[in-house]
């Protein structure tokens, strides 16, 4: 199947071809080259982190400083005010189950663009506030289920706009599964916040919050501003009282994925953070050169990391960070790393390896990580404050992610 995953390098006039390969790129465990991850553990001075208190205060401070100056953008200090009106309200969808809102997040004036908008699927028999899966979409709300009530609105595809099929990407949600497990399901699409091409940080939400001329190297890129308009979305779940908002799982597929880690790591609202088959500049090590590389990644998508990204193109080794350390930015949260044996694009062994290299920090906060040394077998989840899967299939999020994704979530959240 030909999925938007590789549209873009399509277009770039390369080749897709076997378990989510492209060639051209190394796909072969042996042809790894050596290389050594920096310690997260260790302050930039040279001395040791021995304990959460040194990465609390001051270690956690350093890493996101490096990713945010080298890999993927600052964001702006000051977050605006938000306004929220609710455009449309169901007490009785999903077949009877749920709650169906429809809210306007406006983020200047009420009434105005910039905004965005937010789908939720809530139980309707709910006695208390609900925790809350929540994600950015691609191609519009209305592709996440097929319930006939979603506005439509159309999708930017590069610089063309076009309207996906409604429930085009329903198994991708699971909004029957979350809501009957007692969740909340919340989703926006992405291109409310930045659409998803190369336009020199003009359009989408960098439009309000311009950059400077020249582009500084450490700007924000569209990772960072995904990230950002997530954020936003939690400053609503904590005026909505009928959401729990120190319950929010964050979930995001692929170059979603990265966003979620990140947003995770700008923002320790996100309670639990979920990479599903995030790949190069998510989960997946750098310096491991498996599948996608950081040059491919900055050449065929220019605008997602900052500008100092492009430094380290066939220079991974020079990195100050690499992806365990995104990671690390999570804990003591619980994160969640799930790969794919049909996306080896992602490296789905460095996105293993990337939980692994975590593992130190979540030990100061007497947490156990993956607690397995090796790669578990297709279909295996493991894990305890790190959970990882390598689901058995393509490029994508699947009914068997979510199953995993509900019962860790229930399990960190302690419900019943
Ligand atoms: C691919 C890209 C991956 C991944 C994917 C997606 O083209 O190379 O890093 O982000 O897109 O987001 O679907």
């Amino acid at each position: 199947m030909l999925t938007a995953a590789f549209i873009p390098l399509l277009v770039a006039g390369i080749a897709g071809s076997a378990a989510g390969q492209i060639s051209g790129f190394n796909y072969d465990e042996s042809k790894v080259p050596d290389y050594k991850l920096p310690d997260p553990l260790v302050f930039n001075s040279g001395k040791a982190v021995t304990s959460a208190k040194q990465w609390t205060s001051k270690r956690r401070g350093e890493v996101l400083e490096l990713f945010r100056k080298e890999v993927y953008g600052r964001q702006p200090k000051d977050a605006p005010r938000l306004y929220s009106e609710e455009l449309e309200r169901s007490e009785n969808a999903l077949g009877g189950i749920a709650i169906r809102r429809q809210i306007r997040l406006y983020l200047g004036r009420r009434g105005e663009q910039p905004y965005m908008d937010l789908l939720v699927y809530q139980p309707n028999d709910a006695e208390k506030a609900v925790p809350v899966f929540m994600g950015p979409n691609f191609r519009g709300n209305h592709t996440t289920d097929h319930d006939p009530a979603i506005h439509a609105k159309e999708y930017h595809k590069g610089q063309s706009v076009v309207m996906e099929k409604r429930g085009e990407k329903a198994h991708r949600w699971q909004a029957e599964l979350i809501v009957k497990s007692g969740f909340a399901v919340a989703t926006v699409y992405y291109g409310d916040i930045d659409p998803d091409f190369d336009d020199n940080w003009k359009n989408g939400w960098h439009k309000y919050f311009p950059m400077d001329d020249p582009v500084k190297p450490d700007a924000w890129g569209s990772i960072a501003t995904w990230a950002w308009g997530l954020s936003r979305v939690v400053d609503y779940l904590e005026i909505d009282d009928t959401l729990d908002h120190d319950k929010v799982a964050l979930i995001g597929h692929s170059r979603l994925g990265k966003t979620a880690l990140w947003a995770g790591a700008e923002d320790e609202r996100f309670k639990i953070v979920i990479s599903n088959n995030s790949g190069c500049g998510g989960a997946a090590l750098s310096r491991r050169r498996f599948g996608e590389t950081v040059e491919r990644i900055n050449q065929v998508f220019p605008h997602w990391f900052c500008d100092n990204f492009n430094k380290y193109n066939g220079n991974e080794d020079e990195l100050p960070v690499d992806q365990h350390m995104l990671i690390s930015l999570i804990a003591p949260r619980p994160v969640y790393i799930a790969s794919a044996t049909g996306d080896e694009w992602a490296d789905p062994n460095g996105e293993f390896k990337s939980g692994k290299g975590a593992e130190s920090v979540y030990a100061l906060f007497g947490l156990k990580g993956l607690g397995v040394e090796s790669q578990p077998k297709p279909n295996t989840p493991i894990g305890d404050a790190i959970g990882y899967h390598l689901r058995e299939g393509p490029h994508d999020v699947m009914k068997f992610d979510w199953i995993q994704y509900i019962q860790f979530a229930k399990r960190h959240f302690e419900i019943k």
